[in-house]
This record gives C-alpha cells, sequence and structure tokens, in this order.
C-alpha cells in the first residue's frame, strides 16, 4: 500500500520548498520525515538508526544552507536518506538500493544535491575542504562547505588529516560532528572518551556557555560578527578553550556540544556559524535511531534491520523451517575462537565491524584477544604487522573493500617483511544493495601481484574452516582467505580441521573436452551447471582451484594437457584476476588452449541482489552452462 508522506513533507520537493516553510513549521517536518523513512526502510530495508538521528541536523541544514549552491558532504552517507527525500527524491525513495532504484548512499550521478560520492567513510572533511579551498580560489565567498561526519567516521585517520590541514587553510568550512557515541557496533578508543568528556566536563562548559552567550548576541541584533568573533578571540575564548580543546588546538573554532534534536535551536546556531568565516566544528549529540523506540534500545541491531514490522517492531525473518546452511562470516566467528583455544598465539582484528564480521563472538569469549580498533584499516593492518612480529598469529578480518584502504601497508609493512598476518577477507566478491562501494571485487587482483602472500577462497564452510586451520598451522608469511557476503551451502559444517597442503585445489568432477576452473564461492554455480548439463549431455570437468596463489601447478598441467576449452569462475575483477593467473599459467608454460573467463567485468558494478547482479555479471549457473555449450559447438578450438 503506498504511504503518503505528511502534509508539509507533501509540499517540500526541493529544499527550496523547505526554505519558504516558517521556523516554528520545522519540527513538524521533522517528524514527517521521520515517519516517511521509518515506513519506507521497514517494506524496503537498508540502513535504519543513521538516518533517524540526523534527522533535525538534515531539516535545519537544508534551511538555513542555500543547497546546492552551498556543499553539503555526507560523511558515509548511510545516515542521508533524509537528505534524499528533501533532494528531489521522495517520489523515487522506494527504490532505495533496489536493482535498477536509486542507491542507498549519495552519489553524483544520482543529483546535484550529492555533492560528493561515499558508502567509505571519513571522507568528508577532505572532500568538503577541497571544495572549500576551489571556491576560495574562484572567488566564490559567499560559498560555504559542510561536512557532516559521525563520531564513529571521526576514529579514521584519513578524518584527522582533513582536519591538520583544514586547521591551516583559511576557507569557509563547517564540520558538524554527529556524535551518537555509536559506530555500527558501541564506538571505540580515546577519542570517544575525549568527546564524552567535553560533552560532560563543568569547566569545559562554563566557558562555552560564555562563548554562547556573545554568540546570541549576535543572533539577535545581527551585527558584524567578525568583529565580535575578534573580541572574543582576546577575551574569554581565549587560553584555556585553545589549550582544552583538541579541536581549538588544531586552530578550528569549535562550538557545542549542542543537542542535535533541536531543530529550531540548530537553525540559530547554523545562521550563525555561517557568517563566521574560517575552520569551525559544530560538536551535535545525537540519539541513533531516535523516534523509534527499539532502534533507540538496540542501535546495532537496528543500524540495518532488513524488513519489519513498523508497529510491532518485529523483524521478518525468512519464513523457512528447514535448517539454513550458516553465514560465511558466523563460520569464520566461530572457528577462530575454536582455534584460538587451541593456540594461544591467535589475535582477532577488526576496523569497527565485530558484528558485521562475527568477530564480536570471539570478543565476548575472549576479550583480551579481540581488538576492535575503530574505522582504521590502515591501523589494523600495522597493528597486526606489529603482533606478528612478536610471534603472535593476527586473524586480521577486514571487508575487501574496506580492504583498499590498507593496501600500503599491507604491502609494506607486511608483505615485503614476509610477516605472518592471516588476513581475512569478508565480503569478497558483489556485496549486494551496497553497491559499487561495497563490492570487494580488487581483491584478487591487487592481492595476487604481492610476493609472499597466499591468496585463497573458500568454496564453501568446510573448506573456510580447514584454510583457517592451515593459515595458523606454521609460519607461512601473509595468507588471505576472502569469502562472500551471505550464507554458505552446509548444513552440517563444524566436520573435524584438516589441513589443505599450501597451493593445492582439488578436482571435483572429471570431465569430457572442456574443463571449468573456479575459485570461492562460485564453485557452487558450477556444480550446479555440472549436474544441469549432463541432463543435456554435456560433461564438463570441474575443479575448485582454492588458491589463486599459489597456483596448483601440477593439477593446471593436469588440466591443460587434458582439455583446450577451459572455463574460469570468479567473483572478482577478471582484469588481474583469478582468470588472468591461469591465462598467464598457459602461456608461461607454454600450453594452447580456449580459455573463457567468467567475473566481473572491467565497469563499477551498482546495487542490487547479489543473485541479480550475478546474472548481470553473467557469471552465475546459466552463464556457466551456456559457457560450456558455446565452447563444445566451437569447432575453431581443436588443436
Ligand atoms: C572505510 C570504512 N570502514 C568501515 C565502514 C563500515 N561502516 C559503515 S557505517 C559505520 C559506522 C559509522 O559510525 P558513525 O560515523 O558514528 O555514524 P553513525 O552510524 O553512528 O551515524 C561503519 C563502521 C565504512 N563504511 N567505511
Amino acid at each position: 500500500m503506498e504511504f503518503k508522506p505528511g502534509k508539509l513533507l507533501s509540499k517540500i520537493n526541493y529544499p527550496e520548498d523547505l526554505r519558504k516553510l516558517k521556523k516554528n513549521e520545522l519540527k513538524q517536518v521533522c517528524d514527517e520525515l521521520r515517519d516517511y523513512i521509518i515506513h519506507i526502510v521497514s517494506v524496503n530495508g537498508g540502513h535504519f538508526g543513521a538516518s533517524l538521528g540526523v534527522v533535525e541536523l538534515t531539516v535545519a541544514l537544508h534551511y538555513v544552507f542555500k543547497t546546492p549552491f552551498d556543499q553539503l558532504v555526507w560523511d558515509v552517507g548511510h545516515q542521508a536518506y533524509g537528505h534524499k527525500i528533501l533532494t528531489g527524491r521522495r517520489n523515487v525513495f522506494h527504490t532505495n538500493r533496489i536493482y535498477k532504484g536509486i542507491s542507498g548512499f549519495p552519489k553524483r550521478t544520482e543529483s546535484e544535491y550529492d555533492t560528493f560520492g561515499v558508502g567509505h567513510s571519513s571522507t568528508s572533511i577532505s572532500a568538503a575542504l577541497g571544495m572549500a579551498v576551489a571556491s576560495r580560489l574562484k572567488g566564490e565567498k559567499e560559498r560555504q562547505h559542510i561536512a557532516v561526519i559521525g563520531d564513529g567516521a571521526m576514529t579514521a585517520g584519513l578524518a584527522f588529516e582533513a582536519l591538520n590541514h583544514a586547521g591551516v587553510e583559511n576557507s569557509n568550512l563547517i564540520v558538524i560532528l554527529n556524535d551518537n557515541c555509536m559506530s555500527i557496533d558501541p564506538n571505540v578508543g580515546a577519542l570517544k572518551e575525549y568527546l564524552t568528556d567535553i560533552a560532560t566536563s563543568r569547566t569545559y562548559n562554563k566557558v562555552k556557555d560564555e562563548v554562547w552567550n556573545i554568540l546570541g548576541k549576535i543572533s539577535k541584533f545581527g551585527p558584524n560578527a567578525q568583529a565580535i568573533i575578534s573580541k572574543m578571540e582576546t577575551g574569554l575564548k581565549s587560553a584555556l578553550l585553545k589549550q582544552s580543546n583538541l579541536f581549538e588546538s588544531l586552530r578550528f573554532r569549535y562550538f557545542g556540544p549542542i543537542d542535535g534534536h533541536n531543530v529550531d535551536h540548530l537553525v540559530n546556531v547554523l545562521k550563525d556559524l555561517k557568517k563566521i568565516p574560517g575552520p569551525k566544528i559544530l560538536h551535535c549529540i545525537t540519539v541513533k535511531g531516535k523516534g523509534y523506540e527499539l532502534a533507540e534500545k538496540d542501535q546495532t541491531k537496528w543500524h540495518a534491520p532488513g524488513l519489519f514490522d513498523k508497529i510491532t517492531g518485529e523483524i521478518h525473518k525468512p519464513k523457512n523451517n528447514a535448517p539454513t546452511p550458516p553465514k560465511y562470516q558466523d563460520v569464520f566467528g566461530h572457528t577462530i575462537v575454536e582455534l584460538a583455544e587451541k593456540n594461544p598465539k591467535i589475535v582477532g582484528i577488526t576496523p569497527a565491524m565485530p558484528s558485521g564480521c562475527s568477530l564480536s563472538i570471539m570478543m565476548k569469549a575472549m576479550p583480551d584477544r579481540a581488538f576492535d580498533v575503530g574505522i582504521a584499516e590502515q591501523h589494523a593492518v600495522t597493528f597486526s604487522a606489529g603482533l606478528s612480529t612478536q610471534g603472535m598469529i593476527p586473524f586480521c578480518n577486514i571487508y575487501s573493500s574496506f580492504m583498499q584502504r590498507g593496501y600500503d601497508q599491507v604491502v609494506h609493512d607486511v608483505a615485503l617483511q614476509n610477516l605472518h598476518v592471516v588476513f581475512c577477507l569478508d565480503r569478497g566478491g558483489l556485496a549486494g544493495a551496497d553497491g559499487p562501494t561495497h563490492h570487494g571485487a580488487f581483491d584478487y587482483a591487487y592481492l595476487r601481484c604481492l610476493p609472499n602472500m597466499i591468496v585463497t577462497a573458500p568454496m564453501n564452510e568446510e573448506e573456510l574452516r580447514n584454510l583457517m586451520f592451515t593459515a595458523q598451522l606454521k609460519n607461512t608469511g601473509p595468507f588471505s582467505i576472502r569469502y562472500p557476503r551471505g550464507n554458505g551451502v552446509m548444513v552440517d559444517w563444524r566436520k573435524p580441521f584438516m589441513e589443505i597442503p599450501i597451493g593445492q585445489g582439488r578436482k571435483i568432477r572429471d570431465g569430457e573436452e572442456v574443463a571449468i576452473l573456479t575459485i570461492g564461492h562460485p564453485g557452487n554455480f558450477a556444480v550446479e551447471a555440472c549436474n544441469q548439463l549432463s541432463k543435456e549431455g554435456f560433461y564438463p570437468a570441474h575443479y575448485d582451484m582454492r588458491f589463486v596463489k599459489p597456483l596448483d601447478a601440477e593439477l593446471l598441467h593436469e588440466v591443460f594437457t587434458h582439455y583446450k576449452k577451459i572455463i574460469t569462475v570468479e567473483d572478482a575483477a577478471m582484469q588481474g584476476g583469478f582468470g588472468s593467473a591461469v591465462a598467464e599459467f598457459m602461456v608461461d608454460n607454454g600450453f594452447q588452449g580456449r580459455v573463457k573467463r567468467l567475473g566481473i567485468p572491467d565497469r563499477f558494478i551498482e546495487h542490487g541482489e547479489q543473485k541479480e547482479l550475478y546474472r548481470e555479471c553473467d557469471f552465475d549457473t546459466i552463464a556457466i552452462m551456456n559457457a560450456v555449450r558455446q565452447l563444445v559447438g566451437d569447432a575453431v578450438l581443436a588443436d
């Protein structure tokens, strides 16, 4: 059933409509916007708590600033649903994250209001600063640049690099720190403690209140804000504030903390900030999930809950009583605990994804040996390298696409020193509704070119366990294991551990004429394809290679000796990936054959369900069957 937006919201197609409203109507706009988000996410899925937490901020920002002339940059972008609804996309918001629908994140090609494409965190201050400096160079003095960043995203090095630079650039930059004490899981680290401290410190707040009294006068009398601020500088907002505030020390003007749910006050404050030149930070305290009780209470669960009944709060589970295979991430989570119980050297590391990658299981079972280091992929990798120098065996779990952040650390700190770090790359391959920012497409290509690196991918739960088991048996140097988002294929997956010799694949079935070589989970697509093809009289062979590097040379000699028609299948970019590795092997070893590569083509793939995307990229069961039929019929291939 269609859900009608409220009376005021239905009149707002663009922020200019919002700006025509009276200030005292904004509270109602917020209520209606919140209801709209709750309804659409309940029936469509997507991120939930984060957007509810910034409803007032979103309304106030578009009300006060002249978007899109003023540049509003969202960090991560999972909280930008309200922004999308207010900026021309209310009527298509029901297609959010759906195949061919609008993206779940801001995207420059989707709207001029989406000033910077996001999905990965902590980019907003750098991007907004770049825009602010460009405006300064172009003489656009009036233009404002606003970065909205969460306390979680603020834990990344990139955010600090940007603050460090912004402090010495005299540009119109406003950083809104949306502090809800949460990342996806509770936020961690000393910065979080610091932010809580300044939100509660008596001395600090006394000084701050006096600062605000002065700012209040700016609003009331509307005089030259700059003059007052410079007076203030020599007065009370001097030594104490500077020394006691991290952001002031970095030459930002710090304002707050203020209640990020009081839209009236937000509007006043933002209007004032607009008049103050140079870099400034406004610290807003908000509640993730605000306005939906269950989401406020269990913020991690409601970060992205899936479909739910908005009245009862019941989260819909697939109605299927048959036992289902586990998620790969849970196999990782349980297996690392099992291994760590026997091997005291094992430690677990995650950059801010304990629930997302299920390291939470180890954090609960062995809190001393599992570390959430914040949104800090680079640090996670080098921290693991440090642990490894002392004989520990770190299992560093990072989503494949987030690992791109830590690439130099993988090269310089781990591979070059041949340190024994086990990288578990979750969300390898097409990740689904999160789209191109989250697809783990490039890992085979970026890892297999590194000397010392072992690159593996399990076809099922049992192989994941056995690869994890193998990776900790002896010092192998860097060892990567990548697996996809979602469920595996085995209901009965807790099998006894077995070592897999490094670089050894396995033959799944013998065949005729065509050999299918798979890596990782798509091996299951090939199993299904072979079963169906046998009914049509096609009998391809199938090999689960397990290692992208080192490749199983013995097995490949067998393959290229017996078959001249080879199909490679991978859930990864074909440029430089597994198929490329097989083709290189063929050339380097003087074999001749026809190699048909199936995988992710050389373009960014949009969002959709994984199955839809596998189909689009043409490496699912149907695609494998088609490729076999085509190759068998292809006479040119005979040697
Ligand atoms: C580089 C990177 N690492 C991890 C993530 C996964 N991630 C998405 S949202 C999020 C939490 C962000 O917390 P915060 O910035 O405080 O925003 P909130 O959700 O609390 O509003 C994380 C860790 C990401 N998007 N990008």
